[in-house]
């Protein structure tokens, strides 16, 4: 990054929030790109369209009291960082895990931005979530654990003001017992969160969304940049969440096989392509290990420790989290004949991984647009809310997939104009930071 105006807001962030480690990464990929539309316009410099940029309109961080099965009082903290909201009211999921902390959240928060413009529909971006540890808890404690939350968070959120969904650790479970809490503390039943059950105004298609949108990003893009397709590709996928679920479903329905999969302690691999109906059992219903995956299978391998770059594979879709793979893990799946990687997860390759992507012409889906059918359904889940309807299935999966493809064309087209084509992560962020500046210079300075 040359440009002096973009240096000095990432040298005052730096200043400012030294110990932010992730939100710093995440800032600096997107302005790292967007040399060129400031140099072309000097409004954006005069009206401190950066500087706004980089500051989140509000940082929301609270005590979550709640009752574990001993009847101790525990204490979490909660977040809601609302970012921007220029474009729509603010929207973006809610992380229980327990590394989550104020950079890892104000880095969520700021993708959500661009991502959401990404979309074509009328969304701000947040983020929010606890250092809450869902694993080992009884479903008493999760549910004592969500209304709790709630009670606190009702008071910043609506569904003109901010809409939360799931994320790591957040699924329709959690979702059920906030949207419940919710309504009974305003006496409001209104579509203040997404990815709510079918029978309370959920959508048909949302929790197969994410997995299933990256997998329209990415077989446009094997078509456009390849004339290829998913058909006898073997892929490998890191997570075996709800993202890594859905993407694997729709990889193999495309063609392909999804040979690895893994999850925080190991990984699983079968070069014949593994049985997703398994990992759904053991992940969605037992909530289990990847590792049980063997008493299903016991031709499959199970090694622990960091996921599969050792696998020869064609495709790989990171699913899991934030900086799981370095440059030292791309480079070896370079080597081992992978040709493309799209991001099902939030920033899983480091900023130098994603310059190796970029520089070997490896085909590349960032995360803000190749995993933003999850939010994308959300608004269509809005939509529907306030239509007090719900369309079917076909409907909704029709309007998904339209949307991803769109996506893809808009980076890919942003990023020949701006960089190479090779170059999506230049197209996604200039694509998307353009609207979202457009909007805000609209309002004049508050
Ligand atoms: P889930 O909680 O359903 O699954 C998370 C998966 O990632 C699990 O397999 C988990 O393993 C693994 N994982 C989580 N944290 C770590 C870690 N620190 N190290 C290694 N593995 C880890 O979450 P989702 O599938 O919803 O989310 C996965 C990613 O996709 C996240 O980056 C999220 O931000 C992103 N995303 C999610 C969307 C959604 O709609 N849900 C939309 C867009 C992006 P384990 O079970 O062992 O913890
Ligand atoms: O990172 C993401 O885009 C999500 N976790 C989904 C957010 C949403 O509001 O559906």
């Amino acid at each position: 990054m040359k440009n002096e105006y973009l240096l000095k807001v990432y040298n005052d962030l730096l200043i400012r929030n030294k110990d932010e480690k992730e939100f710093l990464q995440a800032v600096y990929e997107v302005l790292s790109s967007l040399e060129k539309v400031i140099e072309k316009d000097s409004s954006y410099e005069k009206l401190g369209i950066i500087e706004r940029m980089v500051e989140p309109d509000r940082q929301i961080m609270f005590r979550v009291p709640w009752v574990n099965d001993e009847g101790k009082v525990c204490v979490n903290r909660g977040y809601r960082i609302q970012f921007n909201n220029a474009i729509g009211p603010y929207k973006g999921g809610l992380r229980f895990h327990p590394s989550v902390n104020l950079s890892i959240i104000k880095f969520l928060g700021f993708e959500q931005v661009f991502k959401n413009s990404l979309t074509t529909l009328p969304m701000g971006g947040a983020k929010g979530g606890s250092d809450f540890d869902p694993k080992g808890k009884s479903d008493g404690e999760i549910m004592r654990f969500c209304q709790s939350f709630m009670q606190e968070l009702q008071r910043h959120i609506g569904q003109f003001t901010d809409v939360p969904a799931g994320d790591i650790g957040v699924g329709a479970r959690e979702i059920g017992y906030m949207f419940g809490q919710y309504k009974k503390i305003r006496n409001e039943f209104e579509g203040v969160l997404t990815g709510k059950g079918l029978a309370y105004g959920g959508s048909l298609i949302r929790p197969e969304a994410t997995g299933y949108g990256l997998c329209y990003f990415a077989s446009e893009s094997l078509k456009v940049m390849r004339n290829d397709s998913f058909k006898g590709k073997k892929v490998v996928i890191s997570g075996s969440g709800n993202v890594a679920i859905y993407a694997a479903y729709k990889a193999i329905e495309l063609g392909a096989s999804v040979i690895a999969m893994s999850d925080s302690k190991g990984y699983i691999y079968n070069e014949k392509g593994l049985n997703i109906d398994y990992i759904k059992e053991i992940k969605e219903v037992k909530r289990g290990r990847i590792e049980e995956y063997l008493q299903f299978d016991n031709n499959t391998e199970y090694q622990q420790g960091k996921v599969w770059t050792n696998i020869k594979c064609d495709i790989a879709l990171p699913c899991a989290t934030q900086n799981e793979l370095e440059l030292n893990d791309i480079k070896k799946l370079y080597d081992n004949g992978c040709f493309a990687v799209y991001e099902g997860a939030n920033m899983p390759l480091t900023n130098d991984a994603v310059d190796f992507v970029i520089k070997n012409k490896m085909l590349y889906g960032p995360g803000k647009a190749a995993n933003a059918g999850g939010v994308l359904t959300s608004g269509l889940e809005m939509t529907q809310n306030s239509l007090r309807m719900s369309w079917t299935k076909e409907e909704v999966d029709t309007k998904l997939e339209q949307l991803m493809r769109g996506i893809f064309h808009n980076c890919y087209e942003t990023a020949k104009k701006y960089a190479d084509e090779y170059d999506i992560k230049t197209g996604a962020n200039i694509a998307s930071f353009i609207k979202v500046a457009e909007a805000m210079k609209a309002y004049g300075i508050y």
